[in-house]
């Protein structure tokens, strides 16, 4: 079997030597232009391709998509939009996305944007902390990471409720499903966690008239995709002071330009788009087990490109 790298920003040889140990008895190659044209992959591992990828590949059987967004890959043009696309589903990555995104309820839940700004004018002086139970944590988007993410807030103790675009039921879990009850669940949230697909109906769904339905001092955890928030409609609403912070780890572009207002805002954290990584074992794994199945004709969950995820 051929199988074909390639990874924007990824460790080649680490992906390489591991896909080496996880199929022996496979061809593997890394993506270049110099790479011989009569050699044709059956599968694909990829991660931000560039275009001129798929004008010499014409075999592919699957591409495996070696993140949990597809949004990069959809947009491609030249894609062969009949070849299957896998995703990752977790693969390792949601205990690293629930870190993150409890990192920023403790940072404000404990006060710590207080602490930080007060240390600066040496400062003491303490603020009451909210107890889990009394918090509402809004996930908006339940896909595989969104729901591990809701369920694992509920084992400690907080009040979560969970947004979709489509019906979902997840026990201890309240669920609002389209955009018809997108208001009523932002008016419940203290701590809006933002994990939706970048796609054509989620393209700024977080601007300034859904950003005004939250309550006075919600806070706004951004780890899904960059532009399904309008960051100058998160910008006035902390200057408004309706919003209380944010913890951002993705935007419409990335690096977030230079001169955004955003960089200078001490009550909001900016993070490379590191929340969740990609992590090679787990991935192989999961890519291992879904090859088998393709192989043996068995069904293997894959993107719907219209839906975008
Ligand atoms: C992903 C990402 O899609 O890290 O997995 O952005």
């Amino acid at each position: 079997m051929n199988i074909l790298f390639y990874g924007q920003g990824l460790a080649n040889d680490g992906w390489l030597e591991a896909m080496r140990t996880t199929w022996p008895d496979s061809d593997i190659q890394l993506w270049s232009a110099q790479l011989d044209t009569r050699w044709q992959a059956d599968y694909a591992l990829l991660w931000h391709p560039p275009v001129e990828l798929f004008a010499s590949q014409h075999q592919l059987k699957a591409i495996f998509n070696l993140g949990a967004g597809v949004d990069a890959l959809l947009r491609l043009p030249g894609r062969p939009t009949e070849v299957p696309i896998i995703k990752l589903r977790n693969a390792g990555m949601d205990p690293w996305m629930f870190d993150y995104i409890h990192y920023g309820v403790l940072h404000f839940g404990r006060n710590f944007d207080h602490y930080r700004r007060q240390q600066q004018q040496k400062l003491w002086q303490p603020h009451a902390s909210q107890a889990p139970n009394t918090r509402c944590i809004g996930v908006l988007g339940l896909g595989a990471l969104g729901q591990t993410v809701a369920q694992r807030f509920r084992q400690l103790g907080y009040r979560v409720q969970g947004w979709s675009r489509g019906p979902k039921s997840i026990e201890g879990i309240d669920t609002y499903s389209g955009l018809e009850h997108l208001g009523a669940f932002l008016g419940r949230c203290d701590v809006l966690v933002n994990l939706l697909p970048g796609t054509e109906e989620t393209c700024n769904l977080l601007n300034a008239s859904r950003l005004a339905q939250l309550r006075q001092g919600t806070v706004l955890i951004n780890a899904g995709r960059g532009t399904t928030l309008d960051p100058d409609a998160l910008n006035h609403a902390l200057d408004s002071g309706h919003l209380r912070g944010a913890l951002l780890d993705v935007f419409h572009a990335e690096p977030l330009p230079s001169d955004h207002p955003l960089w200078a805002r001490s009550d909001v954290i900016i993070t490379p788009h590191i929340a969740a990584p990609t992590l090679i074992d787990e991935a192989l794994q999961q890519i291992a087990t879904d090859m088998q199945s393709l192989e043996q004709g068995l069904f293997v969950p894959h993107v719907d490109s219209a839906q975008g995820y």
